[in-house]
């Protein structure tokens, strides 16, 4: 079996997390993606958050495996001739520095389409156009700008973040979208295009449901939020709704036993109508079946509280994986609250290749998440991450340059950091 991707080459311009969020999935597809990072220096997450002292940190890890590493410094004469190679040599250019920051190297749309008229040129920004265009913008300012934010936590709290990194890989994960459906665009026509994807925009996409609450919110209130059986009346925006179930299914997060010790001894229930029924039975309110207050979803939305306090009071005598067990017996719609470590531990994500080990010559082995896209015809292996400039010379080789160019390039601070003359 092949990889989907291979024969794609990407010139990988990205730092932090969403742009290597996208490089990656399009690397585990098989594309050779080739990261270009500045001398001495590199992608700045290399030395954030380190566990282990002059180790790549897992942040940097854990976004950048299957690609090679070349570092160049665009502001050199030389160091941009090679990224102009890199250009024609390449499909796809990612990108996601601060806005105007290629345009300032050079690397300006016009010059691309000149050097490469096939090249897909990729970008995450902060914002689209308009007033905050030229923002520099990180993932929670995203989850704040994106419309995440302020429908997050509870209705008598402070707009709230989610640590899953919506703003960053979400937008990663669109720009892979817009590569791939581009690099289609171009086996059609044979000709190379844009794409941009705005974190703010994509947030808004993830949080899509939240929009089509704002307007419901002119023909009434929104039934299947607590507040509103609370009585309490909703004001001009979508509140926070706790964790309420965002679709048409109530549903709730639930204590489960041993809850007082353990923060994540704790069930997601879902009173999905169809189940009605099996849900009286198991909690021992069998009355509740045929009841005018309880029998269908519309009588049901304004007890949502009371319901669930019910509920609840059957998941405290069950563990979260007993509960789950028994729930599913009966169909009923639930998900334990799994916590990081038990995620690590779980055998059936090891086996599928979604939490995987990986080895590292210089941090030894560790934990990542592997591709979560499974393609029955295509493989996708992780490797690990490079070391700094590890494939400089490879690379540089493939492009075409002697060994004598290739020591020329170092020498002058193309590919390496200069030397500081003797007498400084
Ligand atoms: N050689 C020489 N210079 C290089 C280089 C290389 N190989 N690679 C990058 N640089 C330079 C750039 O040319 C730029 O210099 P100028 O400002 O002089 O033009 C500078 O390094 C990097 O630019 P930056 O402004 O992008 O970096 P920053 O750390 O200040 O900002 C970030 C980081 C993420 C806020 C900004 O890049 C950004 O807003 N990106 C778009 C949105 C985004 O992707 N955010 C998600 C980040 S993940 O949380």
């Amino acid at each position: 079996m092949g990889k989907a991707l291979e024969g794609v080459r990407i010139l990988d311009f990205t730092h932090v997390q969403s742009g290597p969020t996208c490089t990656q999935l399009l690397a585990w597809f098989g594309a050779d993606v080739i990261k270009v990072e500045r001398p001495g220096v590199g992608d700045i997450t290399r030395g954030q958050l380190q566990d282990i002292p002059k180790v790549d940190s897992l942040y940097f890890t854990m976004l950048n495996h299957n690609k090679r590493s070349i570092t160049i410094d665009s502001k050199n004469k030389k160091g941009m001739e090679i990224l102009e190679r890199l250009v024609r040599h390449c499909d796809v250019l990612v990108e996601n520095f601060a806005p105007g920051a290629l345009d300032r190297m050079g690397l300006t749309w016009e010059r691309i389409q000149q050097l490469n008229p096939r090249m897909i040129y990729a970008s995450v920004k902060g914002f689209g156009p308009g007033p905050y265009a030229d923002c520099k913008v990180y993932e929670n300012v995203a989850q704040c700008t994106g419309g995440s934010a302020s429908t997050t936590g509870f209705r008598d709290g402070p707009p709230l973040v989610t640590g899953a990194q919506i703003g960053d890989s979400g937008t990663g994960l669109h720009l892979a979208l817009g590569i791939v459906t581009a690099l289609y665009h171009r086996v059609m026509t044979g000709k190379g295009q844009r794409v941009t994807c705005a974190m703010q925009d994509g947030v808004l996409n993830l949080a899509r449901v939240k929009m089509r609450d704002q307007q419901r919110l002119k023909h009434g209130p929104l039934t299947e939020y607590s507040q509103h059986g609370e009585g309490i009346p909703f004001g001009a925006a979508v509140p926070r709704a706790g964790n309420d179930s965002g679709g048409g299914q109530p549903g709730r997060i639930l204590k489960c036993k041993g809850w007082e010790k353990d923060p994540d001894a704790y069930i997601y229930f879902i009173t999905q109508a169809p189940v009605w029924e099996a849900i009286c039975d198991i909690i021992g309110e069998p009355g509740w079946k045929a009841h005018a207050d309880y029998a269908t979803p519309a009588a049901r939305l304004p007890r949502l509280n009371e319901i669930f306090g019910r509920i609840e009071q059957w998941t405290m005598t069950k563990s979260k994986f007993e509960a789950m067990d028994i729930l599913n017996e009966r169909d009923i719609p639930c998900g334990p609250i799994l916590s990081m470590k038990e995620l690590a531990e779980d055998p059936s994500l090891r086996a599928t290749g979604t939490i995987v080990e990986v080895d590292h010559p210089t941090r030894g082995k560790y934990l990542s998440v592997g591709n979560p896209i499974k393609l029955s015809a295509s493989t996708s292996e992780v490797k690990r991450s490079p070391l700094l400039g590890e494939q400089t010379e490879e690379v540089l080789r493939e492009l075409g340059y002697t060994a004598e160019e290739i020591a020329a390039l170092k020498q002058v601070g193309a590919t390496a950091v200069l030397k500081k003359a003797a007498a400084e």
